[in-house]
């Protein structure tokens, strides 16, 4: 057994699990870690302007690589300011796990210098909060975090390992590999689950898949569209969720759920069955109403986690498995089962809707107002988007629009913040992303109050070359909100108006690319010069400060008589 300093303890161990980044802010409680870093290059610490965005970034990263997203921060401070981004995390089912180095176990307990109750600040946003109290547990409690981020559904976990157990000490512990210390094969489904789904599936005439974030954590996407294929189920992705299929495919009618595509309402609505594989259903999908899916409708649900299955809607049959294996299982059942139902007019149906989406995101790019619309905004980046770009999007009710405008071809290529709904999310999970996947062009779509949030990490972008792109549409309002006050409250605003500076500006003042459009023409060539400027790039966009959507959650309370004057 080699002998390791708790330091190199803690890096060996991430090791085997593919870290190659880590995201912090140094702090003297955790040097040992650093220095460890010092000698070993294979790992690199990302020094990063605001912990939050240190959270964002890991964030970023686990999403697009499934390799855990790492943190290091110091106590107090350093891990409060975490605790947005980890909730981002753990409303994504991203493995992030993070590192605090927390005060000396001797001062526990006495209200010292930065000490804080860290496991109960972080337990409500992760799936395992612990502190480790002595160095030659770092490697094992350290596998039962990484155990825990990364099985079943995946999700953030919190370490505190106090300065006097991590710094100056010497570990003699093994350093095992994953698949030493936690199941490395998904969990197939139930075979009698498999052929009552198949009775379901081959007796349905309209069925519908929902295919939610668990069908890309499986590694499902392409089976799920060879099960949709082979046996004429057309396709709608749960909120935020767009890039589980390929968009182009025929049978891919569009986003179900809050600011997506009406006629992916309209198919659901249809639907005489539905089979939904990795989504819990939530609130932003289906609101938990009848909008999208009617009372009665029968329901098959795959997904890892039995905690969601019929949790929303009663199921006419629960399937407790991974995605991927589930979809194996189904579709050789259907294979041996022989018959590959054309349900000609389910498909014509479905294929009008998706026609009927696409007439309507087409005649956006017809939009001629000046300042720009987001609507014509998300047409010009339709056309000009390399296929391959991540695409990280903010709250905000200019990013909002792009839940329904943008296309998708690849798998863990849109980024949004889900049920967390957190301003100055897209900036630095683009950042994180990239570093997981430097080959792929990387967008943020932010609105101005969104993007200044964490717009500090400009600084760290162009001191690590992390060349993001980040389009800024400037409405100079916290648009989303201000919507309220416009629709219900007869626009009586208070609160609502902000002040930006020129972002191009910003960008240069920090050694990145800058480019202002306020022609649509422009933004096609602006986008491929930001791609290729060898930095990273902000664009913004003037945008109409009258433009908001209907709130969407309140949609249905605009009702005759219910709208203030
Ligand atoms: C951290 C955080 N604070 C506040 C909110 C509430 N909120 C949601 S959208 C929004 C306005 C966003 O403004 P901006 O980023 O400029 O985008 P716009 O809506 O103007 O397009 C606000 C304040 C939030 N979601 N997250
Ligand atoms: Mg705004």
């Amino acid at each position: 057994m080699t002998e390791l300093t708790g330091g190199q303890a803690v890096v060996e161990q991430l090791k085997t699990e593919r870290v190659r980044y880590i995201f912090g802010i140094v702090g003297a409680t955790f040097l040992d870690v650093l220095d460890a870093l010092y000698d070993d290059r294979s790992v690199e610490y990302i020094n990063v302007r605001h912990e939050q965005a240190a959270a964002f970034m890991a964030d970023g990263l686990a999403r697009v690589t499934d390799v855990p997203g790492v943190c290091l921060v110091t106590s107090g401070p350093g891990a409060t300011n975490l605790v947005t981004g980890v909730a981002a995390a753990y409303v994504a089912h991203s493995p992030v796990v993070v590192l605090v180095g927390g005060v000396p176990l001797e001062h526990v307990q006495k209200d010292a210098f930065q000490e804080f109750d860290l496991l109960s600040i972080f337990r409500p946003v992760t799936k395992l909060a612990i502190q480790i109290g002595k160095p030659e547990r770092i490697p094992e409690l350290l596998r039962l975090a990484l155990r825990t981020a990364m099985s079943g559904r995946r999700g953030p976990v919190f370490v505190e390992i106090p300065r006097d157990v991590l710094n100056d000490q010497v570990v003699h512990a093994p350093i095992l590999a994953p698949e030493r210390y936690r199941a490395t094969h998904p969990q197939p489904p139930h075979p009698d689950s498999i052929r009552e789904a198949v009775e379901l599936l081959q007796r349905a005439e309209r069925p519908l898949l929902i295919v939610g974030g668990g069908v890309t954590w499986a590694g499902a996407n392409d089976l799920i569209v060879r099960l949709s294929e082979q046996y004429s189920i057309p396709m709608v992705t749960a909120y935020g969720r767009n890039d589980a299929v390929p968009n182009a495919h025929p049978l891919y009618v569009g986003p179900l759920g809050r600011a997506g595509a009406p006629e992916a309402t309209a198919a659901c609505r249809r639907a005489d069955l539905l089979l939904a594989v990795g989504s819990r259903l939530a609130q932003f999908t289906t609101h938990f109403d009848d909008r999208s899916i009617r009372p009665g409708t029968p329901l098959i649900q795959i997904d890892v986690d039995g905690h969601d299955i019929g949790r929303y809607y009663p199921v006419a049959l629960g399937i407790q498995a991974d995605a991927r294996e589930a979809c194996l299982a189904l579709l050789e059942a259907l294979d041996r089962d022989g018959v590959r139902p054309a349900r000609r007019a389910w498909r014509e149906e479905t294929e009008a809707l998706r026609a009927q989406r696409h007439a309507r995101l087409a005649a956006e790019a017809g939009i001629e107002a000046r300042p720009l619309k987001p609507q014509r905004v998300y047409a010009e980046l339709r056309r000009a988007l390399p296929p391959e770009t991540i695409v990280t999007l903010d709250a905000g009710a200019a990013p909002a629009y792009g839940y329904d405008r943008l296309q998708f071809t690849r798998p863990r290529t849109f980024l949004t913040p889900l049920d967390l709904g957190g301003l100055g999310f897209a900036f630095p999970v683009a950042l994180g992303a990239k570093l997981g996947r430097p080959e792929a062009p990387v967008l943020a779509i932010h609105g101005d109050g969104g993007f200044l949030m964490n717009a500090q990490e400009i600084e760290t972008a162009v001191r690590h070359g992390i060349n993001v792109v980040t389009l800024v549409m400037n409405n100079n309002c916290w648009g989303s909100e201000k919507a309220y006050q416009k629709h219900f409250y007869g626009g009586r605003y208070i609160g609502c108006d902000i002040g930006n500076p020129r972002y191009d500006e910003f960008a240069r003042l920090f050694g990145a690319q800058g480019y202002y459009i306020e022609h649509p023409d422009q933004v096609g060539d602006v986008l491929q010069a930001a791609f290729g400027a060898g930095k990273p790039a902000i664009i913004e966009i003037p945008i109409d400060p009258e433009e908001f959507p209907i709130p969407a959650t309140a949609a249905r309370r605009i009702a005759p008589g219910n709208q203030r004057a």
